[in-house]
């Protein structure tokens, strides 16, 4: 039996967290013995009462698995002086982690073999110890338990087929408290989208200034997210083409049209289009659709007996005209394989000779019912190069409105 001076806080049960005083004191149970004990909120006993050590318990505010230090100052009536006895002990801890956050989160698309599952847990008590993954029902990838924070593993979906998967998480404590296990649903998507093609092809040559591209392309599983269109052009003059490059605001776009805008004369551009899934798979390009932009007459060398004009209605708003033969129109280090000729079709017109070099490739009468302004695209010869020269064959009129010339 123990007996304090009544009401002097100097003397009880003093209670420690760690090293960390706890001012406020405990209580000795049961709580039914507290009665006539004088045992006060702030810890001290007194006057009589305080039951013996193996009956007095103590009660504290704190944290599961802490360590409690507990000192107990105590007199001794026999000769007037003071003894402190301390004991030390860990509080349980019943509390299973706290699970934060883990990925793949719900609803997430996936593809790869590098997809980053991971987990974050708190535990206020005795502390993560490690956490558990398993995908699916363990079978293709067995459960995977992390004891090091940060937790989780690298996944290879490709292992995984394309479709509905769940992981299942879980933490555990350093006194083995699990919690429930959390589930999320993901989908694996690992193959790209169709190869896109354009629904309709580009004119090999044109006078517009834009092109306008029309694609398609369809995914499975998660479906297109975005399309990018790429070009690539070439003078009449060039060697060889540009290299690929993103067309104008084209990198990313989440509809099946783009325009290009910009086109230069005497330039062959080819198009094509990589369609991306919304899992981030991407798709082969499509094949190609290529358009030439028409030279003006004005930017050729006209032979004597040429007469220049500015008119609206034509290519550029000019035309060259001839009324005799042997007139030339020429263009010098030509290369490609198809070229075209802008010239006026009309009942008296007359007749022109195309040639690359000394080649001969097509001979032409302008000659028609209709008085019109025609794009006359030439078959494919192969490719060549040297000078393009149109000849006039007589003093019937010639107007040459421009010229198309492809490398494709
Ligand atoms: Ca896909
Ligand atoms: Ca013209």
């Amino acid at each position: 039996m123990l007996t304090f001076p009544a009401g002097d806080p100097n003397y009880g049960v003093h209670v420690f967290r760690g090293d960390e005083p706890q001012g406020q004191l405990f209580a000795c149970l049961p709580q039914s013995e507290w009665s006539g004990t004088g045992l006060q909120a702030n810890g001290a006993f007194g006057p009589t009462g305080l039951p013996t050590w193996n009956n007095c318990q103590v009660r504290v505010a704190s944290k599961p698995s802490d360590q409690v230090f507990l000192a107990f100052t105590l007199p001794d009536t026999s000769n007037g002086t003071t003894t402190t006895t301390t004991t030390t002990t860990t509080l349980a801890d019943t509390t299973p982690p706290t699970i934060n956050s883990f990925t793949p989160a719900e609803g997430a698309l996936v593809h790869g073999t590098a997809v980053a599952v991971t987990g974050a847990a708190t535990d206020a008590g005795s502390g993560v110890k490690s956490m558990a993954f398993t995908i699916d029902n363990g079978s293709v990838i067995g459960q995977v338990v992390d004891m090091t924070a940060p937790y989780g593993f690298t996944l290879n979906s490709k292992l995984l087929p394309d479709g509905h998967h769940t992981i299942n998480v879980t933490a555990t404590d350093n006194s083995d408290n699990t919690t429930t296990v959390q589930t999320h649903n993901f989908t694996v998507d690992n193959t790209a989208p169709t190869t896109p093609r354009f629904t309709k092809a580009l004119a090999p040559f044109t006078t517009a200034t834009t092109a306008a591209l029309t694609f398609s392309s369809t995914d499975a599983t998660s479906g297109v997210a975005s399309y990018k269109v790429q070009f690539e052009r070439v003078n009449f003059n060039a060697t060889v083409f540009s290299a690929w490059a993103t067309a104008p605001n084209g990198g990313a776009l989440n509809r099946t049209s783009y325009t290009m805008a910009g086109l230069a004369a005497g330039y062959d551009y080819c198009f094509r289009v990589i369609s991306t899934d919304k899992a981030g798979n991407v798709s082969a390009p499509s094949s190609l659709t290529c358009t030439a932009r028409l030279i003006d007459d004005k930017a050729l060398v006209h032979s004597a007996g040429w007469v220049q004009r500015v008119a609206a209605g034509y290519y550029s708003n000019t035309y060259s005209q001839a009324g005799s033969a042997n007139r030339t129109l020429t263009l010098a280090n030509f290369r490609g394989d198809r070229l075209a000729i802008m010239a006026l079709e009309c009942p008296t017109c007359g007749s022109i000779r195309v040639y690359v070099g000394a080649t001969l490739i097509r001979a032409i009468s302008l000659a028609a019912t209709k008085r019109t302004d025609a794009l006359i695209v030439l078959p494919p010869f192969g490719q060549r190069a040297g000078t393009i020269k149109i000849l006039t064959l007589s003093t019937k009129p010639v107007v040459i409105d421009g010229i198309g010339a492809s490398r494709t």
